[in-house]
């Protein structure tokens, strides 16, 4: 008798503990998801590094276009070409005008027999030989009247086969 008296109010409070168990782990299960829900949204937001768009400004800043040097003049003598012939009994040009100071370049071409030209005055005496082009240059340095000839036995107005270098 006195077991089952005790027993009773034993039984309706474990129900009633059961009761507000069962109730408070409902809450505690559903403010745990929603908690645990939360942090998850939040941690993917701020792990978010926007750096490879500081890469790409360097590149374009760094081509730097190569310094272009401002055109040099020489300073040289001017240069003067001839395109001479020898052929018996004559050269032409047979007068070449000049500046002194200036770079002479001659080419002398031989049409007919070897001949020569030889310019005493400026150490000068090359040959031409038949059918040949002879090409030769110096710096007329000396003001005057200056004759040349030929300087290869060609025939026989060989003697008569002249002309002058003219340095103004
Ligand atoms: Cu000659």
């Amino acid at each position: 008798m006195n077991s089952k008296k005790g027993l009773a109010p034993v039984v309706v409070v474990i129900i009633a503990l059961i009761i507000v168990a069962a109730i408070g782990g409902y809450f505690i299960v559903k403010g745990g998801n929603s908690g645990a829900a939360t942090t998850t949204h939040n941690a993917p937001e701020v792990a978010n590094p926007p750096t490879p768009a500081a890469n790409n400004n360097p590149n374009p800043t760094t081509i730097t276009p190569a310094p272009t040097p401002p055109p040099t003049i020489p300073s040289g003598p001017n240069v003067k070409t001839f395109q001479m012939t020898a052929k018996q009994w004559g050269f032409t040009p047979s007068t070449i005008t000049v500046k002194q100071g200036d770079l002479v370049k001659i080419s002398i071409t031989s049409l007919d027999v070897s001949h020569g030209i030889s310019i005493p005055d400026y150490n000068i005496d090359r040959e031409i030989s038949q059918g040949n082009t002879v090409i030769f240059q110096f710096i007329a340095d000396k003001k005057g009247t200056f004759p040349f000839k030929c300087s290869v036995l060609c025939g026989a107005g060989h003697s008569g086969m002249k002309g002058q270098l003219i340095v103004e």
